[in-house]
């Protein structure tokens, strides 16, 4: 059985979801970004243990909303728009600056950015920028390197220190992530229940 239901998909402030729990206290969010089909929705559907309740993108680049999830009756997550998809449209990509930017700059409850790169690419202007919104924004970040079973140990070594060098932070916090291996889950959730719990 699935640990989360879906609550909502919002695009503005004013519909972002207030998400409770059963005693009726407001819990804390946990959003999940980066380009597109890094693996956002199947990283989600992994830690719910549901396979079909995040949608996972057979048209990357395509959910252009945010969606909310309720875990475990204890914490929200967001599924934010993914960047970078050479194919999508001029005015959906002028879109996704503003309502990324706002949601992590509005969203009070909002508590952890999960931040993924795909652990065989070296992180391009976009992630970059998306970076820096997320350190300006002062909520916890924790990196996730996805796909790492697309890679050898040697390659994994050698691309964690290019990613780390390109943020110019070698103290992030960082996990080893991959959804067909089912490596990191146990993990990822601990260090989510520290960073909300610190
Ligand atoms: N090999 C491998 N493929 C993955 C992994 N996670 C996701 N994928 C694949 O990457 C593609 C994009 O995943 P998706 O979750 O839709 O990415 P999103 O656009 O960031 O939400 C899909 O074809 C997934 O099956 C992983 O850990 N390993
Ligand atoms: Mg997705």
């Amino acid at each position: 059985m699935s640990k989360a239901r879906f609550i909502k998909t919002a695009i503005l402030p004013k519909d972002y979801p207030t998400i409770r729990n059963v005693s009726g206290n407001i819990v804390k969010e946990v959003a999940v970004a980066g380009r597109s089909n890094v693996g956002k929705s199947s990283l989600l559907n992994h830690l719910f243990y549901s396979k079909h309740l995040v949608k996972t993108s057979s048209t990357p680049g395509k959910t252009q909303s945010l969606n909310f999830f309720l875990f475990e009756d204890r914490v929200s997550f967001a599924d934010l728009p993914g960047y970078g998809y050479a194919k999508v449209s001029q005015s959906v990509r002028k879109e996704w600056g503003p309502m990324v930017h706002t949601y992590l700059e509005k969203r009070d409850t909002l508590d952890l950015v999960l931040f993924l790169i795909d652990i065989r690419r070296i992180p391009n202007e976009d992630d970059l920028q998306f970076f820096d919104w997320i350190i300006h924004s002062q909520k916890g970040m924790i990196l996730v390197l996805t796909k790492i079973d697309k890679v050898n140990l040697r390659e994994r070594k050698k691309n964690t220190e290019k990613i780390l060098e390109a943020f110019g932070a070698s103290n992030l916090h960082f996990v080893y992530y991959s959804t067909t291996k089912n490596q990191g889950r146990r993990e990822l959730l601990a260090m989510i229940e520290d960073a909300l719990n610190g």
